[in-house]
């Protein structure tokens, strides 16, 4: 039975560490929610919304069956910040590590939480997230080093709210007339996917915060009036403990915290969450006052006034989070093999439809997923060719990566690297322009992450050893910036994925979706050399996670791309277009171009 079914259970790996099996039984279901009192479809699990929190403890495995009970869409979960260690065909991102999966079908994830932390996991199938399929997952550490500092833990959620669904939003923005290359923006900003949260504090007790950011675009600011943020973590990394007052979270970022209700507190302090409009944040005073903004309430007396004022807040001065020193203290890695230089653009593609590039090119889907080619090509998994313009950088095994990423855009984009964290040697203030092509003085203890802001006209130096062999997407994680393109894949250990073996269910969604699972980016399994039939134009028609079936959808986007869609897919597009209110001031504010 499909149960909301949590069974802790089973398997002692060791004696030691008494690991567990926590099997979790999901269906992916349309929900109707009005977090914010305006009512919409959204993504649930179970026939619920919010999202389920899954908790377990590290050391454990995680399973999770998910059945795609969504009848018009596919769907896929990714399992941000977890390393999957020799589980890259786990990571979720449908058309790179796995296939989509169909309405009607199910999938098993099963992987190890080799961490403890704060993580989340959204959809990685299409833009499909910001409807939304996403919740945190929180990996709890037996010898948590702050143990014994705080007395309860609670999470909080932030995320940008959109009241179109995601299909119709992307196709306004993948459209020619969007020169500005403007994303949707947000109609709200939900706390814990409400409004107007109260969170109850006893006095004396310290609270464990874990903060994370939901949002498919917006960066959150956050304050707490008259109480100090004592930090212990951002991702999933420890902290030497610092004292912050205000912290600037961008899209899957985490932090965690602690607050005191201490002795002298009485009444009610509100929490001040606003969404980050000031796009490249050489200002602070840019944009003083932030209209998406939500105060929620750390509740100390229920009875007494909740009246503290909170848009005295003018300037947002936020901790620096490439500051923050990593508890264990762990040294910059000293030296690189491998550099890897992106440059962020935004671009015209060939149809003058707006995409996102890196060093001149955007990520587009391939008939094959990636870590399928890596698996079945052989010694020419080596070559980037085989995987078609996906962004491929092959990395080998055991390397220590230096990765460069100069934006040269005028906003601020929070770049996520899948199965890693990685050092942030530097991170270049507002308009500093492009890595000078030479090292400089870093960051000798550097804080590591998974997700980094690199800052307007600047850029951002990060170091890795690639230790995971699989195929690990780096992208922005602005979901819109995901649909234009703004991703690249490291192939990291090519020579370790060949003849990789995938589970029966996985491949057994791609027969039901006529996706190939052998060959080269196009299926070619006799030359993976020949780049006939590879997509090399984003297709012009946008139908996001729309199940199309695969006789429809036959024949595909085929050679350069532009033959964008068969008969079917325009028409599902259509529908799907039609079926939801288009929001023609989408792109009505000047002031909002990011
Ligand atoms: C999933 O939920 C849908 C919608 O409620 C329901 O029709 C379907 O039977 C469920 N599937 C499973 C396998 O539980
Ligand atoms: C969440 O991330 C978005 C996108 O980067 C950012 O604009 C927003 O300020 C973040 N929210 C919080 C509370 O940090
Ligand atoms: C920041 O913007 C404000 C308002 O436009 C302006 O008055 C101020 O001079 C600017 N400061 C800097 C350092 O550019
Ligand atoms: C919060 O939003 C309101 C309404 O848009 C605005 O008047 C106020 O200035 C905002 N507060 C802050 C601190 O940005
Ligand atoms: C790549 O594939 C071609 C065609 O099968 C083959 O001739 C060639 O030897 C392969 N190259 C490498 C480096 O394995
Ligand atoms: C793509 O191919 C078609 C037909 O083969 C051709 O007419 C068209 O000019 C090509 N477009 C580009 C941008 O290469
Ligand atoms: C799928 O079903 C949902 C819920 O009925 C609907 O809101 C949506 O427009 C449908 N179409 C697509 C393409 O998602
Ligand atoms: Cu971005």
């Amino acid at each position: 039975m499909w149960s909301l079914l949590l069974s802790l259970a089973l398997l002692c790996f060791s004696p030691v560490a008494r690991a567990a099996v926590v099997t979790i039984n999901w269906n992916v279901t349309w929900v109707w929610a009005a977090p914010d009192g305006f009512g919409r479809p959204v993504i649930g699990i179970n026939n619920q919304w919010p999202c389920p929190k899954i908790e377990a403890k590290v050391g454990d495995t995680l399973i999770v069956n998910l059945h795609n009970g969504l009848g018009n869409q596919t769907t896929g979960i990714h399992w941000h910040g977890i390393n999957q260690l020799q589980t890259p065909e786990m990571d979720g991102p449908s058309g790179v590590v796995q296939c989509p999966t169909p309405p009607g079908s199910s999938v098993q994830y099963k992987f190890l939480l080799d961490e403890p932390g704060t993580f989340w996991y959204h959809s990685h199938e299409k833009g499909q997230y910001p409807d939304g399929l996403r919740g945190p997952l929180i990996v709890q550490d037996p010898n948590d080093p702050y143990k014994g500092r705080y007395d309860e833990e609670i999470i909080v959620t932030v995320s940008d709210w959109y009241h179109s669904q995601s299909i119709p939003l992307v196709q306004n923005m993948l459209s020619p007339a969007n020169t500005r290359f403007a994303p949707p923006f947000p109609d709200t900003i939900l706390v814990n996917d409400k409004k107007d949260v109260k969170f109850n504090f006893v006095k004396g007790k310290t609270y464990r915060v874990r903060l994370i950011n939901m949002s498919a675009f917006a960066s959150a600011f956050l304050w707490i009036d008259s109480h100090p943020l004592t930090m212990i973590m951002s991702d999933a990394t420890y902290l030497q403990t610092e004292t912050a007052y205000q912290l600037h979270a961008s899209s899957a970022q985490r932090y965690d915290f602690l607050i005191s209700a201490i002795d002298r507190d009485s009444g009610n302090y509100p929490m001040l969450l606003a969404l980050d409009i000031n796009r490249d944040f050489r200002n602070a005073s840019l944009a003083p006052a932030f209209p998406h903004n939500q105060t929620a309430w750390l509740v100390m007396d229920e009875s007494a006034p909740f009246t503290r004022p909170t848009n005295n807040i003018d300037v947002w001065r936020p901790a620096d989070d490439t500051h923050f020193k990593p508890l264990d203290n762990q040294a910059m890695i000293p030296a690189y093999d491998h550099l890897v230089k992106l440059d962020f653009r935004f671009c015209l593609d060939a149809n003058g439809y707006p995409r996102a590039c890196l060093n001149g090119k955007p990520f587009i889907s391939q008939k094959v997923p990636a870590l399928y080619t890596a698996a079945t090509v052989g010694t020419n998994n080596t070559n980037p060719i085989v995987y078609g313009q996906i962004n491929p950088i092959i990395v080998k095994k055991g390397d220590i990566v230096q990765l460069v990423i100069n934006n040269q855009e005028a906003a601020g984009h929070p770049f996520h690297l899948h199965g890693h964290r990685f050092q942030i040697l530097d991170r270049a203030r507002p308009y500093a322009g492009d890595w000078p092509g030479r090292d400089v003085n870093y960051n000798p203890t550097p804080n590591k992450r998974d997700t980094v802001t690199v800052w307007s006209w600047s850029h951002a130096v990060l170091r890795f050893k690639a230790e995971n062999p699989g195929v690990w997407l780096f992208h922005c994680h602005i979901e819109w910036h995901v649909e234009m393109g703004l991703t690249a894949s490291f192939i990291e250990g090519p020579e370790q994925l060949r003849g990789k073996q995938f589970p029966a269910d996985h491949l057994e969604n791609c027969r039901i979706g006529g996706v190939p699972t052998r060959g080269n980016a196009a299926g070619n399994t006799v030359d993976p050399l020949d780049t006939t039939g590879m997509v090399t134009i984003s297709p012009t028609v946008y139908t996001g996670a729309t199940w199309i079936p695969p006789a429809a959808n036959a024949p595909t986007t085929g050679g350069n791309g532009t033959s964008t869609s068969s008969p079917a897919r325009r028409r599902a597009a259509a529908v799907a277009a039609e079926r939801i209110q288009r929001r023609e001031t989408l792109f009505g504010d000047s002031e909002l171009v990011f």
